[in-house]
């Protein structure tokens, strides 16, 4: 060991085994508690919308838990329990290398958590579960690129997410994307288990044994059945095109899948060490996210749908209008 004179001999091994992999020198992640839920709700955001990175080295990110009615197809009203009002909660952006500084208020009835998919951190510290009333602070660097979900992990966890509690972060490589900016849609594909609330014939609510059984009533991109079948996603021909697709489940699969061309390039993870060429449909399973890249080359309409047919049956279809 002489030629290595000065050098802990743990740290070299420390070193040596992380190379290439998470940097050595992280900070405990620390989460603290108080009896605070004052904080401001934010503003709803379009949920097919990557929002843009924040300047500087840290994303701050302030989601404040709301029960609260949301459309879940056309005269179906849900009762749902969401981050900041919405189903899926805010799209979240950040780069490799950010840190991402996490708020959480409670306003909603019941205690619940969020667990971020994009995050290396001890989940009994940061994932824990915070009454009605309280707040929850922790902060975590993003280390790896991709397309995440985050989501409460309040058990039983099924509940937690067949009710709502879900949404988007991507993390952009620390040199952006390869091939360059372009027109971008983030798309979230969930189930909704209902049952109708006892005299109320607009209202539904959850319904715990269908979600068990995993048989949904309806299932969506960003929160609501057909609704860009509807008003479909604009596109331009000869113009690339980046979708973020997050599928939360909370137990189907989804195969993505574009008619009328092919995926050019799909990144497993949305990390780009893991593109994959020339694809029909991309498998999505629940709790992942993927970046697809394509392009058209004639102006039409484009539907999307998750090749799952049942579950497109009962809503997850949408379309890309190409100009
Ligand atoms: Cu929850």
């Amino acid at each position: 060991m002489k030629a290595f004179a000065g050098i802990p001999l743990l740290a070299m091994f420390v070193a040596t085994a992380c190379a290439g992999h998470a940097p050595v020198n992280v900070p405990p992640v620390r989460a603290t508690v108080t009896n605070d839920a004052s904080a401001a709700i934010p503003p709803p955001t379009d949920p097919a919308a990557l929002p843009a990175v924040p300047d500087g080295d840290t994303v701050a990110v302030h989601l404040v838990l709301l029960d609260r009615t949301v459309a879940i197809a056309p005269g179906v009203r849900y009762r749902a329990w969401t981050f900041n009002g919405t189903v899926p909660g805010p799209v979240i952006h950040a780069r490799v290398g950010q840190t991402v500084d996490v708020t959480l208020t409670n306003r909603s009835a019941i205690g619940h958590s969020i667990d971020f998919h994009a995050a290396l951190v001890p989940p009994n510290v940061a994932y824990q579960t915070i009454a009605p009333g309280q707040t929850l602070h922790f902060a975590w660097v993003a280390r790896y690129p991709g397309v995440f979900l985050y989501h409460c992990s309040t058990p039983p966890v099924l509940m937690h997410l067949s009710e709502g509690m879900y949404g988007a972060i991507v993390v952009d490589p620390e040199r952006g994307w390869p091939h360059g900016a372009m027109r971008s849609y983030v798309l979230v594909q969930s189930e909704f288990y209902t049952q109708a609330v006892a005299g109320r014939p607009d209202l539904y609510e959850g319904n715990f044994v269908k979600a068990q059984k995993a048989l949904p009533d309806y299932v969506t991109f960003n929160g609501a059945a057909m609704q860009y079948a509807t008003n479909p996603l604009k596109i331009a021909v000869d113009r690339p095109v980046r979708l973020f697709v997050v599928n939360a489940g909370p137990s189907h699969f989804s195969a993505f899948h574009v008619v009328g061309t092919i995926l050019q390039t799909a990144y497993v993870g949305g990390n780009p060490a893991n593109a994959l060429h020339g694809l029909q449909t991309m498998a999505i399973a629940p709790g992942d996210g993927a970046m697809l890249e394509f392009t058209v080359q004639q102006a039409g309409r484009y539907p999307f749908v998750t090749h799952s047919f049942g579950d497109a049956d009962l809503g997850a279809m949408g379309a890309f209008v190409a100009q």
